[in-house]
């Protein structure tokens, strides 16, 4: 059966730069906002788009992935049409195979491209935060008669060092692509979406080694191959909210926005839901001394203390006369009492023990990675 276009989502990075929070879990399987993780919005996007066959590619620590993304059911990935597919890296008879880079762990999974046999392959990360209708980037490829439509986005120049950057002409026809350049000739950055025609892409990852040279990496290599060789690349303006989650200050910057409810992303629209799957909790308790002000308190929460500018998720327990401002407190962790927590983001299942002062501040976020246990008496004794 012909799909008009997947979507495959790069979800193998490991994150370094999350630093404890990525040490044993794929970045995009960050929880994120409370009750989700990032990758829910680029797979949300999928469903919302109308894409009925996506392909997860992983690599780094999957397990937690694998578990969270199942059979794609909770984003309605998983009847008869539609499907989520996790495609990990596997030896064949030419022996080795783990991903070199971003192209060639599309290169490695062509046999599944093909078994799609899709006109056009949108390609993604796992590890931005917005809501995109990739439908209309679609119709812009058509229109254009594009080999290859990169989703862009204006970033301060100061930031745009950190990715691929170029220049258009008055069509919006890319002229000039350099990925993370030191010196930056423009503010246009590439949001590493891209829509490409499939039997042109192919030829390009199959045939590497006729190009002269191997592709690895879509930025430093296929771009500008395509540029040389020059193919049709045009760039689809983005202007909604958009956020490249890959460092701890940018993390806990994304979930505070999450927590302004005249946030951009208006994640209370009804027909552009974020899906994910979240265990079934009971409904959280503020205790008679539990004090709560902007903030988002996920299911299953038990305060008894006092939070602030701050998003708990499920089943956190703030404890008597501690207080929570300005952080990311993730799902499952304990907080004991007396505890001061500020400009913090704390890991899944960690705990705080009574009487913690635990305080960062902006450009110094203080974390605590997943089942840490800080502080407190037994800490001490030891
Ligand atoms: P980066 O974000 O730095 O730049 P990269 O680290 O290559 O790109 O990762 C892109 C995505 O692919 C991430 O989701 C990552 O998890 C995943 N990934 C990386 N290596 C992988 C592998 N070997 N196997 C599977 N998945 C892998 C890119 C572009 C820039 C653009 C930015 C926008 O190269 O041009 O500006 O994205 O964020
Ligand atoms: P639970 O449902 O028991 O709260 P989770 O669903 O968060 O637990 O995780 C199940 C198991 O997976 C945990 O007991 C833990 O061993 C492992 N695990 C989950 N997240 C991580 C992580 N970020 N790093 C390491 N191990 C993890």
């Amino acid at each position: 059966m012909k799909n008009e276009m997947i979507a495959m989502i790069l979800a193998g990075g490991q994150g370094t730069r999350l630093g404890k929070l990525t040490r044993e879990t794929a970045k995009p399987a960050v929880p994120f906002g409370g009750r989700y993780r990032i990758i829910d919005f680029v797979l949300s996007n999928c469903a919302h788009s109308g894409i009925e066959q996506v392909g997860v590619v992983t690599q780094y620590e999957p397990l937690e992935l694998n578990d969270h993304i199942g059979n794609g059911e909770a984003w309605g990935l998983s009847g008869h049409r539609s499907n989520a597919t996790i495609l990990q890296p596997y030896t064949n008879s030419e022996g080795e195979n783990w991903f070199t880079g971003t192209a060639n762990a599309i290169t490695q999974n062509i046999p599944y491209i093909d078994s799609q046999n899709p006109e056009y392959v949108l390609i993604l990360s796992g590890d931005h935060i917005y809501k995109m209708d990739y439908s209309a980037m679609l119709d812009f490829h058509k229109e254009t008669g594009a080999d290859l439509t990169v989703g862009v986005i204006p970033v301060p120049i100061e930031e745009a060092s950190r990715f691929g950057i170029m220049n258009t002409a008055e069509d919006d026809s890319i002229i000039e692509f350099d990925e993370k350049p030191a010196e930056p000739k423009s503010n246009l950055a590439s949001m590493g979406i891209y829509i490409f025609t499939w039997d042109k892409l192919r030829k390009y990852l199959a045939e590497d080694q006729k190009q002269g040279k191997k592709m690895v990496d879509f930025g430093h290599d296929v771009i500008p191959a395509y540029l040389d060789n020059k193919e049709k690349l045009f760039a689809y303006a983005f202007n909604g909210y958009w956020k490249d989650v890959g460092t701890i200050e940018s993390l806990w910057e994304a979930n505070m926005e999450f927590l302004n409810p005249d946030h951009s992303l208006h994640i209370r629209d009804d027909e552009w839901r974020i899906y994910t799957k979240s265990p079934v909790a009971p409904p959280q308790f503020i205790s008679d001394k539990g004090q709560v002000k902007n903030a988002m308190i996920a299911d299953g929460c038990y305060i008894e203390g006092c939070v602030e500018n701050s998003i708990i998720s499920q089943e956190v327990k703030v404890g008597e006369n501690s207080k929570v401002k300005d952080s990311l407190i993730m799902a499952n962790a304990t907080i004991g009492k007396d505890v001061q927590i500020e400009y913090a983001i704390v890991g899944e299942h960690a705990q705080i023990k009574d009487g913690t002062k635990l305080i960062g501040k902006k450009g110094e976020i203080e974390v605590i990675g997943y089942a840490e246990v800080i502080g407190g008496v037994n800490h001490e004794n030891e």
